[in-house]
């Protein structure tokens, strides 16, 4: 009970927050109507890198569809369920409310939803619960759209991909799984093993490197990342690598010591190449719905992040995080875990992932 009455009063501080800003519902819906008619002229282009490897649109649909089998019942079964003929009230709003946060879309991103809503029904641009339903799926699919779904690519020289994330979050996993999916697509891909400091670690990664068959370069248990990082690099350009993925431990005790040693094989890979890294990627797993939030702000604080991996959908009915997500950071979701397997790793394809969870 006193849970429910702190969320609710919590609901109400940040309504007023959110109110009070310059996000007013006229101003979304204009924003909202460009983002979907954008997206209806645009079928979605696949990564650049990617599109070689990956089975066609329909295939990713069916896949994701698939793997976000949790995170769709509650999205079909609670939400889209509300869609009826009846005229939109405000207990259906507060209704909708409830069912967006249980959805883990966060309660910014909820609050962003309903005043959009809002905005609309005074406008008299939707009346029915049907047509609140229907734009709210294209809201989710335009929140989700930040534009150019490229990973950026070193201009000469050996294209670096840095993965940071806590602990257990699916770091090693994804990146054996890229590896796999470059390499497939004819890239020579150089794999270095930034997290020294458990010998597991560095066995696992060694292990995905040989059954993916790219090489990797290792140093002995708490040898320095950031030498590792620096003869990775060295090595990436003077062997003619075009990728160099780096692991990093998610397991530093605090803040500051993240932070400086984050800094640190930022600073050595610039040593050799002075433009990496090219993308520095952010690991969360769905898993942990709103905490994922949490880590976001945190990580952001301590390193320039590119943008997001989010891994373990298919185990989890929190995927509705990444909305939330997308919509406090701005961040691009590159890739999503689906599943264990190479191909489960798949590229974020933002009007895919909102038609497989909103159809
Ligand atoms: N089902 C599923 N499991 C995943 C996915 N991604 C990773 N995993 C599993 O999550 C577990 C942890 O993955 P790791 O790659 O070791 O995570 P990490 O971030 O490197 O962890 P640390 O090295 O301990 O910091 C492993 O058992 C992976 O198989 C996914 O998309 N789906
Ligand atoms: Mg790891």
């Amino acid at each position: 009970m006193f849970f429910n009455k702190k969320k609710r009063e919590d609901k109400k501080r940040l309504a007023a927050e959110i109110r009070q800003s310059k996000d007013k519902a006229t101003g979304l819906a204009q924003e909202f109507e460009a983002k979907r008619q954008e997206l209806a002229q645009n079928q979605g282009p696949l990564s650049k890198e990617l599109k070689g490897t990956q089975s066609t649109p329909t295939g990713l649909l069916a896949g994701l569809k698939k793997g976000l089998a949790k995170t769709r019942s509650i999205f079909s079964g609670s939400i889209l369920a509300l869609a009826s003929g009846e005229l939109v009230d405000n207990e259906f709003l507060e209704e909708l409310e409830e069912r967006l946060l249980s959805a883990d879309l966060g309660v910014a991103t909820s609050l962003k939803v309903i005043d959009h809503l809002k905005g609309q029904l005074k406008l008299g641009q939707i009346k029915t619960q049907a047509e609140a339903i229907t734009s709210l799926k294209a809201l989710v699919a335009g929140i989700l759209d930040l534009g150019d779904p490229h990973l950026p690519l070193a201009q000469s020289g050996p294209t670096v991909y840095l993965f940071v994330g806590v602990n257990g979050v699916g770091k090693t996993t994804s990146i054996g799984k890229l590896a796999a999916q470059l390499k497939g697509q004819g890239k020579k891909v150089l794999v270095a093993a930034g997290d020294t400091f458990r010998a597991a670690a560095i066995e696992q990664l060694a292990h995905w490197c040989e059954k993916v068959g790219v090489d990797c370069l290792a140093k002995p248990q708490n040898s320095d990342p950031s030498a590792v990082l620096y003869e990775a690099a060295q090595k990436a350009q003077n062997e003619g690598y075009d990728v160099l993925l780096c692991d990093t431990s998610g397991r530093l005790h605090n803040k500051k010591n993240l932070m400086d040693e984050l800094a640190k094989m930022e600073r050595s890979l610039q040593k050799v190449l002075p433009e990496a890294p090219h993308a520095a990627l952010l690991v969360l797993d769905a898993n942990t719905g709103q905490n994922a939030i949490m880590q976001a702000k945190e990580f952001r604080e301590v390193v320039a992040l590119t943008g997001l991996v989010v891994t373990k959908l298919d185990g989890t009915a929190k995927g509705g995080v990444i909305i939330g997500i997308v919509n406090e950071f701005e961040l691009p979701v590159y890739f999503i875990g689906v599943g264990e397997r190479v191909e489960d790793l798949q590229p974020f394809v933002p009007h895919l992932f909102a038609e497989s969870l909103l159809s």
